[in-house]
């Protein structure tokens, strides 16, 4: 199996975040991707490809242009308003108040997060640009032909919305690469998110549409991020209803509880007549994840896999969460390979 990778991951490292009110090191940094890339050459996967750029066009399918050009800007605009240390939000436009874009940069970057876990530093629009570029390579490789492909991204994607970054997410590059397979012909595309947290940027950019399916097993959002979407009423609306599944489990859910939701979600994938699968792949439901809370164990990861491979579709793997960084190249790579070891 192909890895796309750039190294202008490193370009994106944030300084801290807010957890149970004290201001934490970020958990999304630039180790997570160098120990899964280390996995990835350990176990000879396959050759490791740098990204092709696709321009800013396949992102626009699914990105509002005001917000790319916000996110791209805002870096610049903080220096020269003579900020210091990471931008981060502290307003939002939630009940009660209205949702207009005000001039300010910080009243602008309220309107455009929805919560306050997506720092931008000077090279987070490069790095999160790049790792869409390595989802469209990656999505290009399946288009050619190939059954697999990795894009071994960083900054993750999946909490982001059209025009919302939040939950370490700016741009959303499994619902880019969703996206190019319709541009280029593809009439269904399966999404299955088996990150621990609930992909709602991705739910919402494809919620009211019967084209791509969005499946995802996640941390009841009752008790867990993001709290305000991914609940298992939410199954579509218009056009598209009957094309989302949400299947949440409670904190603590083990490999048996997991497994089931897998089995249902790939059951839709099925019915859906998906020609083709992304996967969101997170594994911070590992048991010693840092701040997730089901208990997968290492090879579980191997059994993912295999079952994936049993839909028999071509499969592209767009890198999530995944916050255990000792043992996140190992989990990562169990989903590939057993995803290679499954296919007939
Ligand atoms: N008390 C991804 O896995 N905050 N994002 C958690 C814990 C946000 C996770 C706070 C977690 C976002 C891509
Ligand atoms: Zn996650």
């Amino acid at each position: 199996m192909l890895t796309y990778y750039s190294d202008d991951h490193h370009l994106h490292h944030g300084k801290c975040e807010l957890i149970d009110g004290q201001l934490m090191p970020c958990f999304e940094k630039p180790q997570r991707a160098d120990h899964i890339l280390q996995r990835v050459k350990d176990r000879q996967l396959g050759e490791i490809r740098p990204p092709r750029d696709f321009g800013r066009a396949p992102i626009e399918r699914v990105h509002d242009a005001a917000y790319l050009d916000f996110f791209a800007g805002a870096w610049d605009h903080w220096q020269r308003q003579g900020g210091q240390g990471d931008l981060l939000p502290f307003t939002w436009p939630a009940r009660t108040l209205r949702r207009l874009i005000p001039t300010d940069l910080h009243g602008r970057l309220g309107y455009y997060s929805f919560d306050g876990g997506a720092p931008i530093t000077a090279g987070t629009w490069q790095a999160a640009y790049s790792a869409a570029q390595v989802a469209l390579s990656a999505q290009a490789e399946i288009a050619a032909g190939a059954h697999s492909a990795f894009a071994l991204c960083r900054p993750p994607g999946h909490h982001a919305a059209g025009d919302l970054m939040g939950g370490y997410c700016y741009l959303n590059n499994a619902a880019i690469a969703a996206q190019a397979f319709i541009d280029q012909g593809r009439r269904k595309v399966a999404i299955l998110d088996v990150d621990y947290h609930h992909g709602n940027g991705t739910q919402s950019i494809f919620y009211d549409r019967n084209d791509v399916l969005f499946t995802s097993i996640h941390g009841d959002p009752a008790e867990e991020f993001p709290f305000f979407l991914g609940y298992a009423d939410e199954l579509g609306e218009g056009a598209g209803e009957g094309c989302n599944f949400n299947y949440p489990l409670p904190m603590g859910s083990d490999w048996d509880a997991w497994s089931a939701a897998l089995e249902q979600a790939c059951q839709r994938i099925g019915e859906h007549g998906a020609e083709v699968v992304v996967v969101s792949l997170g594994v911070d439901t590992y048991m010693e994840d840092p701040i997730s809370q089901f208990k997968l164990d290492s090879p579980d990861y191997l059994t993912m896999g295999r079952r994936i491979a049993a839909l028999g579709l071509p499969t592209l793997f767009v890198m999530e969460g995944g916050y255990a960084v000792d043992a996140i190249g190992v989990n990562a790579v169990n989903v590939l390979e057993g995803f290679l070891a499954g296919q007939a």
